[in-house]
């Protein structure tokens, strides 16, 4: 049955970077498909009355304020840098920021020259500091009580010091390489970030609701379930109390019996938190034997 254009729901997405291909992916994991073809702003899903546009990610916040999307996923890098440059303060942005989704993890640094001998925010008074986030480090620096220069640049942010346009860099980090091969050192991280699913807070009609609210729902789904893992193994009956105390985010696990042993029993969790190396030997040293970790394909609460 077909649903009426505007009652479909539009959600903005990357088209290209480093957002794009984690985005698509996750509305694959709830069952949904993007009919992607080169250059085209809108994509249609077949399985729910959704559409994809497919944006620069500096304009998904502003879609999504302005009523142009739904949904959108985003840096909260760039969430928080539109809103501030919009003059909103946060409560009145009608944009909420529904779960964080584990990807694109990144954060927004200020960084000197490692032979500036600058090592805190405060020293920075007076200075330059280039940065793409004018908004976002403006509001920083006033938290801090700092007075400095905010030197606008939109890519590069990196050279600035070198060709001497700045004495100080406030720029997105991920692995830190960039900042070495440039000589420069991280002195305060400004925001952590992450892809975050947003949405518009309200002028939902009933239907959009509707279908905002079964997409949510899968996404959240998707999240727990890959932060979630089925744990089992076999362990002396007299360990269970202490295996229960190493699992981590587990509730009570189940006790089995097994086959021709009073002593030796099995016992299965659900963990929703990452089991480590580290937790798999704790389990070891604590009696536990043949344990398997195994991912999870699907969970609804
Ligand atoms: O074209 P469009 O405007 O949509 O994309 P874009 O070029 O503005 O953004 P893109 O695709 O580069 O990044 C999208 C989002 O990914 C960012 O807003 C962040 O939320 C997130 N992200 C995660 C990153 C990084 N990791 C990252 N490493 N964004 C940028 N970088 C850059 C950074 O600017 C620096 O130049 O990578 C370099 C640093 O990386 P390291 O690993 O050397 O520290
Ligand atoms: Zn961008």
């Amino acid at each position: 049955m077909g649903v009426k254009e505007t009652e479909r729901l539009r959600v903005a997405m990357q088209k290209s970077g480093r957002l794009a291909d984690a985005s698509l992916e996750l509305l694959r994991h709830c069952g949904l498909h993007v009919s992607k073809t080169k250059n085209a702003l809108y994509s249609r899903i077949e399985e729910l009355p959704i559409d994809v546009l497919l944006v620069r990610d500096d304009n998904i916040p502003s879609f999504v304020s302005d009523g142009v999307c739904d949904l959108g996923i985003v840096g909260r890098n760039v969430l928080e840098e539109v809103m501030l440059r919009s003059g909103h303060d946060r409560p009145s942005f009608p944009v909420e920021s529904v779960l964080p989704l584990g990807f694109s993890r990144c954060r927004v640094s200020i960084a000197v020259p490692e032979s500036s001998g600058v090592r805190s925010t405060i020293e920075l008074g007076g200075a330059r500091v280039a940065t793409s986030y004018p908004a976002t480090l403006g509001h920083f620096l006033d938290r801090n009580g700092v007075s400095a220069e905010i030197v606008e640049m939109t890519g590069s942010v990196e050279l600035a010091p070198r060709l001497k346009i700045a004495d100080a860099i406030c720029d997105v980090v991920s692995t830190g390489a960039t900042l070495d091969a440039n000589q420069l050192v991280e002195i305060a991280t400004v925001v952590e970030s992450e892809a975050l699913l947003i949405k518009r807070q309200n002028g939902l009609s009933e239907s959009k609701f509707e279908t905002a609210e079964r997409l949510i729902r899968r996404v959240r789904g998707v999240i727990r379930s890959a932060n979630t893992k089925y744990i089992m193994m076999n362990a002396p009956a007299s360990a269970v109390d202490a295996i229960a105390s190493v699992l981590p985010g587990a509730d009570a696990p189940t006790v089995m019996p097994l086959a021709g042993t009073a002593e030796q029993v099995a016992i299965h969790a659900v963990c929703e938190e990452t089991v480590f190396w580290e937790t798999m030997e704790k389990l070891k040293s604590v009696g536990a034997r043949a344990i398997l970790v195994l991912p999870i394909e699907r969970m609804m609460a």
